[in-house]
């Protein structure tokens, strides 16, 4: 199996997490995101990372490999097989995806990429704005759906805390801390999901980059 994708991307990174918390061996190629060349337009049409293949197989979109990995590799599970459980972890995974990467985005490319990895200067008010006006309402609805068991859904990590934190460690990168006097189920979550062996492997290849 190979997955392709650069690394600090937050779906890229799901996927890995993904791969690694299903204890699955595969091979991980550098991609950067839009790559134009044919054969990866053959793994991703239209160039976005991570694509993947298995033999075969090729498929990209973060949801659509881990949904083939799950079903093809059903040991260790990271979508519940519950009706009830599934349909949750399925929104947080959309949710994370969409609601929260929007915001994210906003701070990691104009506050990381375009600074540190383009040479150009980053939109500080599009920034600023994510921070002050799109990340509260999210926070604030994340502090109330943390399960007592430091999961969002079920009994088991799942792709909704993948998701959720992939996304965050992209938040930090942008210097944005979960004030846990303020979020103290929310910061403890995160504290928890982000020492699990594959966010720290995961985390560990990304230091390079990011200086740590
Ligand atoms: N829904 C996709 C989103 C993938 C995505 O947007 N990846 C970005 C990098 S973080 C990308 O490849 N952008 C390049 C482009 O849009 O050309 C997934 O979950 O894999």
């Amino acid at each position: 199996m190979i997955l392709y994708g650069a690394i600090l991307s937050p779906f890229v990174r799901k996927a890995l997490l993904a791969l690694k918390e299903k204890g699955l061996a595969f091979e991980h190629q550098m991609v950067m995101p839009g790559d134009k060349s044919p054969a990866f337009r053959a793994l991703s049409p239209f160039g976005k990372i991570p694509a993947f293949a298995d033999g075969d197989f090729k498929i990209c979109d973060s949801t659509a490999i881990v949904t083939y990995l799950d079903a093809k590799y059903p040991e260790t599970p990271v979508l519940p097989a519950d009706p009830a459980e599934r349909a949750r972890a399925i929104w947080f995974e959309e949710f994370s995806d969409t609601i929260v990467g929007a915001q994210v985005g906003a701070l990691f490319w104009n506050r990381v990429v375009a600074p540190r990895f383009m040479g150009q200067k980053g939109d500080d008010a599009a920034a600023d704005k994510a921070e002050r006006e799109g990340l509260p309402p999210i926070l604030d609805y994340l502090e109330t759906q943390i399960q007592a068991n430091n999961l969002l859904v079920g009994q088991t990590v799942s792709i909704a805390d993948l998701s959720l934190g992939a996304q965050f460690v992209n938040l930090a990168y942008a210097g944005v801390e979960v004030d846990a006097a303020k979020y103290p189920k929310l910061a403890g979550y995160l504290a928890v999901i982000q020492a699990r062996p594959a966010f720290i492997e995961v985390l560990a290849a990304e230091k390079a980059l990011m200086g740590g």
